[in-house]
């Protein structure tokens, strides 16, 4: 390859076809459509400071058009853009409380399916704060050629064919992962391409920041106080090398200590008993990828990709990052 080429996403994904023998192109153009769908909903969130995209769903806005929250938009972007792909048989998402099949001929005989949060984070929006898309993509196992059941979501994360992130951010990024390392690619808008930016990403092994909400600590299991006083003590030579960095939005909270080094951290809250963060379209993916990066994701428990779902909108208490921090919080818990 001539060194002055970027890569684009699309080239990257055919190349990387290559890698899988019994690849007929299903997955490449299924991640394909989401890089367009991240595209379309890269430039409403760019706007999203301009008066007339805030705002409640239900409104009208200056064009006319129903007002919708960005978050309803950015599902409807997905759900079309999977829906005409015709790779994908059904979708759950954050926004829908049932599954949605994609039951017309085109679809049916698809063989994944996605479960996705199509803009986690949308509250930060307003203050104008990084948002992100999460999805995850399974092979049904329900039989072809008629609607997709519960059971073809409810699978375990190590089941997952890829994972990944779009983050709206200073740039916008797409990260994502088919089992075979994971790679980034960044937005040139100016040719409206995903370029190859973070090939090969290896998260490091000694993470050095913590990314929790303190606002809990006095919810927080006893083994979650003593890590966070872990991370605060000074060592012999009175230096402390742990920081705290918390965004409020998974997805770049997640982005940053990927590249970094550092743990994110949601334990089980008074408001969140079970944890706040869902298992199938949150934890499941980016346990996928800190996995894929050489780290690691955990319940306090259980390895992540190994907790069998029992519902579609599940809670689990989710740490994932470095290896050393994941396992310093799973041993004092
Ligand atoms: P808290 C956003 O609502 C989100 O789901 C994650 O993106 C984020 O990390 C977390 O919740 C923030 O929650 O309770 O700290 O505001």
């Amino acid at each position: 390859m001539r060194s002055y080429h970027v890569t684009t996403l699309n080239e990257f994904i055919i190349k990387r076809q290559a890698d899988f023998v019994y690849a007929k192109g299903e997955l490449s153009r299924l991640l394909y459509s989401i890089g367009v769908a991240a595209k379309i909903v890269n430039k409403k969130v760019n706007k999203a400071g301009l008066v007339d995209i805030l705002g409640e769903a239900g409104n009208v806005n200056i064009q006319g058009e129903d007002q919708k929250k960005l978050d309803v938009f950015a599902d409807e972007q997905f759900i079309g853009a999977l829906e005409s792909c015709g790779e994908v048989c059904g979708i759950a998402t954050e926004e829908n409380n049932e599954i949605v099949t994609f039951d017309h001929d085109l679809s049916e005989g698809a063989k994944y399916i996605v479960c996705m949060d199509p803009l986690d984070g949308s509250s930060n929006i307003d203050v104008n704060v990084s948002v992100g898309t999460i999805f995850s993509i399974y092979r049904r196992v329900t039989p072809r050629g008629r609607n997709p059941e519960l059971q073809d979501f409810l699978q375990k994360g190590s089941k997952q064919i890829a994972a990944g992130y779009v983050i709206y951010g200073s740039s916008t990024m797409m990260v994502y992962s088919t089992g075979k390392g994971v790679n980034g690619f960044t937005l040139d808008p100016s040719i409206g391409e995903f370029c190859l930016s973070h090939p090969d990403i290896k998260t490091p092994d000694f993470g050095t920041i913590y990314s929790i909400n303190e606002g809990n600590y006095f919810d927080f299991p006893d083994g979650v106080k003593k890590f966070i006083k872990f991370c605060q003590v000074k060592d012999p030579t009175n230096s402390r090398p742990y920081t705290s960095r918390y965004i409020g939005s998974l997805v770049s909270d997640f982005h940053r200590n990927l590249l970094k080094g550092g743990i994110y951290l949601y334990p089980q809250t008074a408001k969140a008993p079970e944890g706040k963060l869902r298992l199938l379209y949150e934890c499941n993916p980016i346990a996928f990828l800190a996995e894929q990066a050489g780290g690691k994701a955990s319940n306090g428990k259980t390895r992540v990709l190994e907790i069998q779902p029992d519902s579609l909108h599940q809670r689990i208490p989710f740490y994932t990052g470095s290896k050393n921090l994941v396992e310093k919080v799973e041993e004092l818990l």
